[in-house]
């Protein structure tokens, strides 16, 4: 069984729970001894970015960005799970080339727009569709799934642990873990 860092690169819509599957799947690891972390919206946008907001040319330098220190943990030793939108197939493409051949692992977070707007944990889509926010992703701005992707789950028809174990096995045979 192998021991590699990596990046664990969850990408969806807000509210296909990309982050809560990637703290479980992070939670696993680490109690499987791995050396683990997790970047996402509140550990990110509220510091090292926080000067960026939601255009597409911010979207990109967060992306850009978060792949830099991605591949920091990497160096580090880690397996670290980034959950972030990342709506642009380019700038998730461009992580993948900061990294060697099978330390970028992109995980499709899958739910309908449908789904994530009938769940809105936060209320954003309720406030997106009413002008409150502008360039919401799926409502005003656009997501583009992505085209291969190494894992797809779909949060939709799996529960959050269902769907974190499916993370873990795709590492178990891939020899990753
Ligand atoms: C999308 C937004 C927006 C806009 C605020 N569009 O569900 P959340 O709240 O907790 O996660 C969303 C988060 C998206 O930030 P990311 O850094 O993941 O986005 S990207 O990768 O596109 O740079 C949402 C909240 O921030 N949020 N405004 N306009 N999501």
């Amino acid at each position: 069984t192998g021991n590699k860092s990596l990046v664990l690169w969850f990408t969806g819509l807000s509210g296909s729970g990309k982050s809560t599957v990637a703290n479980v799947v992070s939670r696993k690891l680490f109690e499987a001894g791995k050396n683990t972390y997790v970047l996402d919206g509140d550990n990110v946008r509220h510091g090292l970015n926080k000067d960026l907001g939601f255009s597409d040319e911010d979207r990109t330098e967060n992306i850009r960005r978060i792949g830099e220190v991605a591949k920091l943990f990497v160096d580090a030793g880690h397996i670290v799970s980034t959950a972030f939108i990342s709506p642009f197939q380019a700038d998730r493409d461009q992580v993948r080339g900061l990294l060697e051949e099978g330390e970028f692992m992109e995980v499709f977070v899958k739910a309908s727009l449908a789904v994530c707007e009938e769940r809105d944990p936060k209320g954003l889509y309720k406030k997106a569709r009413s002008g409150e926010i502008p360039e919401f992703t799926g409502i005003t701005s656009p997501y583009e799934e992505p085209a291969a992707p190494e894992l797809v789950v779909d949060t939709e028809n799996n529960s959050i642990e269902e769907a974190a174990d499916l993370v873990i096995q795709e590492l178990e045979k891939r020899n990753l873990i």
